[in-house]
């Protein structure tokens, strides 16, 4: 027995250093992997930011400090108790100047006369993660005792907030959404964070319970790789939006290392995270271009992300399709919707869904696609077919839904390019592949589909064929 309480002592220590309390935030616990506990209020340093639509850049009020318990009434007041109240929330490496805040308020206040406050906590959000994801859940008590606070002084209704956060603002949103008495109106997370976050308790991370309504884009939701993956693909809220399949992003290169060294040596550290993960920015991007566009990013209700690119959840039923973005809680569907997006701003597009049927007589090669569609309207910009690289072997069929930047009406024509891939899978490939046919249709008229003949034409690598025939396939 002796000899047990000297263990019996070192256990005791070490669970007591892996936790703290900052009253009135409460105690925090790390979980011993991605979750480290958080640093003292004072280094997180947290600031609430007040604007409006007659303080649109600067702070109208901005508070924050050692004391800034003591100064929550000069916050209050600073707020119009008969206007909603939008709350933007950065993530990881980011911080309440960056731009996709800054044009997002701005956004906002154009759509509508609200009290905006932007929650900048950058002195806790930086380097290494586990520390910034510990912080981050200190960062959402802080935000729940303001909140708190303001309701009960009657200046605002918890029903009339919307917490809008990206990456780990996401989960700053569902731990204050979680730690007020009364349910706050809406959390809009943008691509939540995942590492330290997916399949814990639904206390402990976002789920549809932190608020009345939680819709969801999911943009970066690949494995976590320390590079890529930082958002879930878990369907955490009532309304869950897979852009292009929520994993990654057409037009995202994912070369973070050295776009983000790039980055912090021209003195951007704050926007480093935006190189740092083209895919798990794009949540945000596309929420901005949603306030900003008249274009509708309409969600296709459906099973998986396969099922989509197989073009088996076209169309919309009679009631309309629910919209990704600021208008998601325009609708009383639930569950999880896919749609495409274009590969550059703007984002929002006409989706078409094409089918590209590899000719018999093909030698197998490796490589991606490229096609430009043609149509009674216009021409496409080129839009990246293949997700990935991939083997084309003889009679295979590759399905996929696109979005053109204009609606080029009824496709008559397609372009195919074919990029021949130059790792080693590539090694005895063709240097050429041969195309059957392609279908395409318009995500909007799914019963109209245009079959246009490729007669087995042989397209060589980085070149380029025109099909037109719609007969003799
Ligand atoms: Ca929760």
């Amino acid at each position: 027995m002796t000899m047990l309480l000297p263990w019996l002592f070192a256990l005791l220590t070490v669970a007591l250093a892996d936790q703290v309390c900052y009253q009135p935030f409460g105690c925090f616990q790390s979980d011993g992997k991605e979750i480290k506990t958080p640093q003292t209020p004072d280094v997180v340093n947290t600031h609430f930011k007040v604007f409006n639509r007659q303080h649109q850049t600067t702070p109208y009020y901005n508070l924050g400090g050692s004391n800034w318990l003591g100064s929550m009434n000069k916050l209050d007041s600073h707020l119009d108790p008969s206007k909603k109240t939008k709350i933007l929330v950065h993530g990881f490496l980011g911080n309440g100047d960056n731009d996709w805040i800054r044009d997002t308020t701005k956004a906002l206040l154009k759509k509508g006369d609200f009290n905006i406050i932007v929650v900048d906590w950058r002195g806790g959000s930086q380097w290494p993660y586990e520390q910034a994801a510990g912080n981050s859940i200190l960062v959402g008590e802080e935000l729940a005792v303001l909140l708190s606070y303001i309701h009960s002084s009657g200046h605002i209704n918890y029903a009339d907030v919307h917490i809008i956060g990206h990456s780990l603002g996401a989960q700053i949103a569902a731990q204050a959404g979680e730690s007020t008495l009364g349910k706050i109106g809406r959390i809009t997370a943008l691509d939540p964070a995942d590492p330290g976050f997916s399949g814990k308790a639904l206390d402990k991370r976002l789920d549809k319970s932190d608020a009345l309504f939680v819709d969801v884009i999911h943009s970066d939701g690949s494995h976590f790789n320390l590079l890529s993956g930082f958002g879930t693909k878990d369907a955490v809220g009532d309304i869950d939006f897979y852009p292009n399949g929520g994993e990654h992003q057409p037009g995202c290169s994912e070369k973070p290392v050295g776009s983000a060294l790039n980055g912090i040596l021209h003195g951007s550290f704050g926007n480093a995270v935006d190189s740092f993960s083209c895919s798990h920015s794009r949540a945000h991007q596309y929420f901005l271009e949603s306030l900003t566009s008249s274009c509708k990013f309409y969600g296709h209700q459906c099973a998986s992300t396969s099922d989509f690119s197989a073009g088996k959840c076209l169309g919309c039923p009679a009631h309309g399709c629910p919209v990704m973005g600021y208008d998601a809680d325009q609708t009383q569907a639930r569950g999880s919707f896919y749609l495409a997006t274009s590969t550059s701003a703007p984002f929002c597009g006409k989706e078409y869904y094409v089918e590209v049927h590899v000719s018999h007589a093909l030698h197998t090669t490796y490589g991606e696609l490229f096609v430009t569609l043609i149509g009674t309207r216009g021409t496409s910009e080129e839009l990246k077919f293949s997700k990935l690289l991939r083997y084309y072997h003889r009679d295979d069929v590759e399905k996929n839904v696109i979005s053109t930047h204009k609606d080029i009406g009824v496709v008559s024509q397609v372009k195919v390019r074919f990029v021949r891939g130059h790792d080693l899978h590539a090694l005895g490939a063709a240097h050429e592949i041969l195309i059957g046919k392609v279908l395409v249709e318009s995500t909007e008229n799914p019963n109209v589909q245009v079959k246009i003949c490729g007669h087995d034409a042989h397209i060589h690598e980085r070149n380029t064929i025109t099909l037109s025939s719609h007969t003799g396939c």
